[in-house]
Parts: structure tokens; sequence; C-alpha cells
């Protein structure tokens, strides 16, 4: 084990594949319009991940146009400023908007969709407007963004949009970011997954694994991309033909497991650091360091299987390795899914917790059958899997939180104890 040979930085080797993962992803570009104060930045910052709207990161293309783009995500966005002037402005604003798509037509940065943003309780639009919207829907898909929308007015609004008969591809009331009415009362999140479903239909069927990757609003669609892709993997790896290997060679599995968790990432779209990929990595390998032993890894996940030490003759079969395989990644992803909830929400997350969450998933799930894992990588609808991981998480937040009555901690370690010690037979 020592030799240096059988070193193997799988931590390192994840971050790079998904780093080229995510560079090979054909990006998606749209294009924000609307006038200042309507809320395209806080639009931005809700749909997409990393805060792609605050300042420093745009940089001005024309007088009119700010392009964004971050390092890791798969997303330029175009940000419309200063359409509220007049109207020999707006006619300038056109001619860049026009001469950036014919610019970019066939190219890899072409334009793919427009978000046209009006303030729903605005409850009127400008025939300057109507104007811009159709002229820009000549050559560009345009979906109508009714932001900060708040009750019958805005639905008013949007009936009132619907029957203008717009040239537009679709309307779209949202609250981007929760809206305080009073102390007691706001108005949630809403319309943003509709946002993502109603893209999607527009943007070339290659650039939506990278808008996947890039949204932050629909973690279930994340989480669902990824298993769909996971359980094809595993049923092409682990198949009929997968020779049946002795358990000593168990590290054979170790590169297509950086492979399976490599693409998961790039999948879900997450800014992944070491620590974070050593945490979850070590709950299952039982070793924390940058530089781990694959075999390791391996070797301590199948240490999980109940009944482990009945696999006839040290031989893993092709279930057995699908089965270990498809808990690594249905636990991996119930954790990324935890860690964007959690970035959404600018809460920050416990490696420790997370550690400990990833291990309690992987167990739980390697416990099923093969027919089980099955079902559950369908489970997409109202998903159990990541509701079972929340709570599992906000779980471990409470034992760990001071605030937690000294009675109800006293009870739980105690049951705690007695399962692990006394219960045994
Ligand atoms: N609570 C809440 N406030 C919003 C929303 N959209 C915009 N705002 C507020 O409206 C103001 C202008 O929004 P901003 O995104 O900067 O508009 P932009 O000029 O179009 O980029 C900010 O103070 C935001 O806080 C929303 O969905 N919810
Ligand atoms: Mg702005």
């Amino acid at each position: 084990m020592k030799q240096p040979s059988s070193k193997y930085n799988m931590i390192q080797e994840i971050l790079e594949k998904t780093e080229s993962e995510v560079e090979k992803m054909s990006p998606v570009n749209i294009l924000i319009a609307g006038k200042t104060g309507v809320g395209k930045s806080t639009l931005i910052n809700n749909v997409f991940r990393e805060q792609l709207a605050d300042t420093g990161i745009g940089k001005p293309v024309t007088k009119h146009l700010r392009r964004i783009s971050k390092e890791g995500v798969p997303i330029v966005l175009y940000d419309t400023r200063g359409l509220e002037l007049q109207q020999k402005v707006q006619k300038q604003v056109m001619k860049e908007i026009f001469n950036l798509v014919q610019d970019n037509k066939h190219s890899s940065e072409a334009i793919h969709a427009v978000y046209y943003c009006i303030q729903a309780n605005s409850s009127r639009i400008e025939d300057m407007e109507i104007e811009l919207i159709k002229e820009i829907s000549e050559i560009l898909p345009v979906i109508l963004v009714l932001t900060q929308s708040i009750g019958k007015p805005a639905d008013a609004f949007s009936n009132y949009l619907e029957d203008m008969n717009l040239p537009v591809a679709a309307v779209q009331n949202v609250m981007s970011e929760p809206y305080e009415i009073s102390d007691n009362y706001v108005i949630p999140r809403f319309g943003l997954k509709e946002l993502i479903e109603k893209t999607l239909q527009l943007i070339p069927k290659e650039s939506r694994e990278a808008f996947n990757n890039a949204q932050q609003a629909d973690i279930e669609r994340k989480a669902k991309a990824a298993r769909r892709w996971a359980s094809r993997y595993v049923a092409t790896t682990f198949g009929v033909g997968f020779a049946p290997i002795p358990f000593s060679d168990a590290s054979v599995l170790v590169p297509m497991q950086v492979t399976l968790l490599a693409h998961i990432t790039a999948i879900f779209g997450i800014s992944m650091d070491k620590s974070t990929i050593i945490s979850i990595i070590a709950a299952v390998g039982g070793t924390g360091s940058a530089t781990m032993i694959g075999k390791t890894v391996v070797a301590n996940a199948f240490k999980f299987i109940p009944g482990i030490g009945t696999i006839v003759g040290g031989i893993i079969s092709g279930t057995t390795a699908s089965i270990v395989t498809s808990a690594l990644s249905l636990s991996y992803i119930e954790v990324l899914s935890i860690i964007a909830t959690k970035e959404k929400n600018g809460e920050s997350i416990d490696l420790g917790l997370l550690e400990r969450l990833m291990r309690k998933q992987f167990k739980k799930n390697i416990k099923m059958n093969r027919q089980k894992l099955k079902t559950k990588d369908l489970e997409f609808e109202d998903d159990d899997a990541l509701k079972d991981a929340l709570n599992t998480y906000s779980d471990l937040e409470e034992e760990k939180s001071p605030s937690v009555p000294f009675k109800k901690k006293m009870v739980r370690t105690v049951s705690t104890f007695i399962k692990n010690h006394l219960s045994k037979k």
C-alpha cells in the first residue's frame, strides 16, 4: 500500500475531470433586457448561481450592454442598461442588440433567448417598450418576465399582456427573492422553476446541460438529470458483460467511480472546493487526506454492504458493483442537493456535518436492493430522497447546535448508545 504507484490523487482527479466536463459543455447565452430597477439583477442572482449579477464580473461590450460570465459557470449573460431613456437612446440600444446578435450568430456565443423584464405592479407598458419587444422578438425568442409579481394585480397585468398577443414565446410572473409585505407576511419566491422550464424549451438541445448546470432555482431538476445519467452509467458499466473481479482487485473500480463523481458534479453545477470533496469522499472512504489511496475508498465502501463476508469466493459481481456504485452516486447527489440548497439561501455549510450526512445517506442507500435502488432513481416528482437528506442534515445540525434542549440531547445520546452497544445480539 505504501509504494507510490498505488497512491492516487483521487480528489485532484475528480476536480480536474469536473472542470473539463464543464468546459466541454456548449454554453448558453441569454440577454436580459428591461428598465433600470425592475429587478434584472435580482432575477439573475436568483435564477443562476454564483451571484452573477454582482458588480465586478460584468464588462461593458457596448454603451448599453454588459457581458456577464464567470469561469466554471457555462453561461454568458448580457444585461442592458439605460433602457428607460428617450426614444433616441432606445433606437441605439436596439441597434446594439441587433449588432450583437448578428456578430455572434454563428459562434458559440450566439444568443439563444431574451428575458424581457417588466415590473408587474407597474401595470402599464409604454408604447415604446411594446415596439422594442416586437423588434427584439423578430430576431430572438423572448420571454416576458413580470418581476416582483404580487397578487391579483400581477395576474391581471399578465392577462392584459397575453391579450395583446405580443409575438413573444412566453409570459412568466415571478418573485425572484422573498418579498416582505410586513414583519409577519412574506411572499416567497415563485415562478423561477417555470421560467427555467420555459427557457429550456427555447434553447438548443446541446445547451440544455449547460443551462441546468448554471441555474440554481430548481435543485430537483439538477438531481434528476444527475440520477438519470448515473443510473445509465452504472447499468452500462456493471451490467451484462461485466466480468466478476476478485475483491482484492477492487481498485479497478476506482477510475469508474472518479468518472461517475466528476460527471455528476459537472451535471449538477456546484462550486466545489477540495475540502468539500475530501469530506464527502472521506465519509465513505474512511480517510481524509487530499492524496487518497483509491483502493482504500473502494474497499471501505464495500464494508458498508451488509453481509459482505458472504460474497462467494471474495468475488465482486456486476450486481454487487452496481449496488455499491448506485448507492455512492445517489448519496453523492443527495449531498450535492443539500450543498446547492444551502448555497442558494446564502447559508454556510459545515464540512463535518456534510461528512456525517454522506455516511448516513450512503448507509441507507446501500441497504437497498437493486430493485429499490432503481425505483429511487426514478423518484423524481415529489422528491423523497432529497427531503430525507434535508431532514437528516437538519437533525445533524440540531444535534450539534447548543440550542437543542439538554433533555432532548440526553434522550438522543442515550438512545444512540443503546442502539450501538446494547441492542446487538
Ligand atoms: N424582495 C424583492 N425585491 C426585489 C425583487 N426584484 C427586485 N427587487 C428590488 O428592486 C430593486 C431593484 O432591483 P434590481 O435587481 O437591482 O433591478 P435592475 O436595475 O433591473 O437590475 C432592488 O432594491 C431589489 O431589492 C424581488 O423579486 N423581490
Ligand atoms: Mg441591475
